[in-house]
Order: C-alpha cells, then structure tokens, then sequence
C-alpha cells in the first residue's frame, strides 16, 4: 500500500475514533529517529502548523516505542497516540458485550504494561543514588501490580468465556448445523451482507470496525436445509498482534466454521492489496486451508443493473475492474458476485453456500 493511502486509512480510523483530521504529514526516512521518530525539521513543521490548526493530538502511523512517545509529547506539548493506541481505542468504543470488552481490555493492558516501564524510567533516573527506590519506581511497581492482577482476572474471565463457547459449539455440532462465517478487510459489507440475508439489524455504518462482537443467526438455504452465518470482526493492515492474540476467543469461532466467506469490496481502490492482508492475517490463524468462497461486494458501484452482474457470470474471460489489477477470476461455486446492499446476486451466493456445506 502506497504511503498516502495507508495516511489515508489512518484518517478513516480517526475519524471512526470520531476525531476531525486538520492535516496529514509524512516524511522519508532510511529509518524512524529512535528519540522522535520523525527528523528535527518535520517536528518544527509541526509545531508551526499548531499555531494554524489548532490540533490537540498527533496519531502516528506506527508503533510508538515509549520513548519516542514521551519525547514527542514533550517537544510538542499535545497528546501523541500510535495507530496501535487508535485501533484499541476504536475498539473500546465499538464493543458491546462483556466478551468483547473484556478482549480489548486485556489487549489494551497488555500493550501498555510494556509502556509503563518507559513512562516512569524518566522518574527512576532523577531517584538513582541514595533510596534508590525512588517515588518514580515505586508507583511504576505498584501501577505493574494492579495490572498484572487485573490482567489474570480478565484472564480467568476469558478462560470463561472460552469454555462457554466450546460448550455451545458442541451442542451446535450435535445438532448437525453446519456454520459459515463472514470474513473480511474492515468496511468490506460483511454487516450489510449479513443483513440483507438475515434481517438482523446488525450495525452498518461507513465506519471502519463498526463489527466488534460476533453474531451468529440460522438461516435456510435454497435446497430446504439449514446453516448458521456469523458475522464478526474486521481486518486491517497492520492490525496489532495484541488484537489478534486477545481476540482468540471471538476469533476461534472462525476455526470452528466450515467455510468461510471472504467478502471483498471490489470498488475500493485497494481491493487487491485488502485482499493480501486477509490472506495474510487467516495464514496467522491457522485458517489458510479452510473451505472458502470469496465474494466481490459493491458491484452496484461498477455496473448498471443485476442483469449486468449476471451477465458477468457466464463471460469466457476474466473482467477486470479499475483498482483490481488481478482480474476477477470467472466466477465458480468458490468466486461469488454480489451487491449486498441491492440485494444483487444473492440467490447464486447462497447456491454456492449450499454446494460448499455438503
Ligand atoms: N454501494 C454499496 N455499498 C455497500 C455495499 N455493501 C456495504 N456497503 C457500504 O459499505 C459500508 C460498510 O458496510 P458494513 O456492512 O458495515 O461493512 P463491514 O464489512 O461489516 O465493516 P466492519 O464491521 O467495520 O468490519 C457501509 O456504508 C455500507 O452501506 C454494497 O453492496 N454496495
Ligand atoms: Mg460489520
């Protein structure tokens, strides 16, 4: 992804963290300054530009080491947050239920108990000599502490949540209903989609990471049987390890499925590059070799009608759309074409879903 657009992404999670972005900077470096990240010029850049916009907070693109954290908030005298922070912060707002909650909770402490240690190393230097256990690292121990023991707690509590969860795919499995679940780069259509076949009501929103908690309903396919379809999460590039680690809960709902729908939104200018970051993170989870359709979503975006997307699916070559440089594989009972806002290609979807789930 070209620099410009992932600046571009980030602005999309800051204003999904509900912030108005004022300007956006980027600067070529062999690599990040370890004190500031960025060089002495772009830092004077920026304070220059607080007397223009006004901003109050600067979001970087990365991570953040403590360091270069506490330095930048120091020189710049405004709050500086890593794309790390924004993601989790983004996630603390969107989560619903107590699973969820506690998940990001756990990554959040989990991403900051590192941090900790360089929020108060400043304090443990001016207490170095005598009483070496200066008021900086006894705070910084007592802080560890109560984190620690909050951390096993949500621990316990996930454990919990973990079992409950197996219980209830057991019973599902009894039961012999086969499961299906949503997947895909964030603001792809999973929600819509999810709707549009079930009438949930689940959340939709130009946001991105409106999905946070997993839903799962029971729907019928065209030949009488039955399947359950979750709908879950989103992917991001560089979406932190904390989130995926503290997330196995939600995401081994992914493990337990039979197929997986990967729904692609084809009219985003960086389709196929989402597309590599999904493969990428399912190589992550273990799930590469699971049963998949993948379903290219927003075609009322690119076409004129659904006779026109059906048409598409009994072409001889391989269509190609402006941003998606691979070309559109011919569709087949593994590539799905859809509009899941207009309801478009749904019933060839769900034939597919059928042909899969035997
Ligand atoms: N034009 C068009 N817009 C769509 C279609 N499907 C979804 N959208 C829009 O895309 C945006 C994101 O849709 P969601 O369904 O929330 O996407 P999601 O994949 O669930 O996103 P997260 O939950 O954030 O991961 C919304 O503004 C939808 O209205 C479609 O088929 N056509
Ligand atoms: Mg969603």
């Amino acid at each position: 992804m070209s620099i410009t657009d992932s600046l571009q992404e980030l602005s999309y999670l800051v204003q999904s963290a509900g912030a108005t972005v004022v300007g956006m900077f980027f600067q070529k470096l062999d690599m990040p300054s370890p004190t500031h990240y960025i060089g002495k010029g772009k830092l004077a850049e920026l304070i220059s530009l607080r007397e223009q916009t006004y901003y109050d907070t600067v979001i970087f693109n990365d991570e953040l080491s403590p360091r270069q954290q506490r330095n930048l908030e120091e020189t710049l005298g405004v709050k500086v947050i890593d794309r790390t922070t924004l993601i989790l912060d983004i996630f603390a707002k969107k989560a619903r239920t107590r699973e969820g909650q506690i998940q990001v909770e756990l990554a959040q402490h989990q991403y900051l108990l590192p941090r900790l240690v360089g929020q108060w190393s400043h304090l443990e230097r001016l207490g170095g000599g005598i009483g070496t256990r200066g008021p900086g690292e006894s705070q910084l121990e007592s802080d560890r502490r109560l984190i620690h023991k909050r951390v096993s707690r949500i621990e316990r509590e996930i454990e919990n949540v973990k079992k409950h969860r197996t219980l209830y795919r057991r019973r599902r499995k009894e039961v012999g209903i086969p499961v299906a679940a949503l997947v895909g780069y964030t603001n792809a259509g999973k929600s819509t989609l999810f709707n549009t076949l079930s009438n949930a009501g689940v959340i939709v929103e130009d946001k991105l990471f409106s999905t946070l908690d997993p839903v799962t309903r029971r729907l019928a396919l065209p030949d009488g049987r039955q399947f359950l379809l979750t709908d879950t999460v989103g992917f991001i590039h560089k979406l932190p390890p904390s989130i995926v680690s503290a997330f196995r809960a939600t995401l081994e709902e992914l493990s337990e499925a039979e197929l997986l729908l990967h729904i692609v939104d084809i009219t985003h200018k960086n389709a196929a590059n989402q597309c590599h970051t999904v493969e990428k993170i399912l190589g992550e989870l273990d799930l590469k070799n699971k049963l998949r359709i993948t379903v290219f979503n927003k075609l009322d975006l690119a076409l004129n009608n659904e006779a026109e997307l059906e048409a598409l699916n009994y072409q001889k070559s391989p269509s190609s759309f402006p941003y998606f440089k691979e070309q559109i594989p011919l569709p087949d009972e593994r590539i799905a074409l859809i509009s899941a806002k207009k309801g478009w290609g749904i019933d060839k979807l769900l034939a597919k879903i059928a042909c899969n789930l035997q």
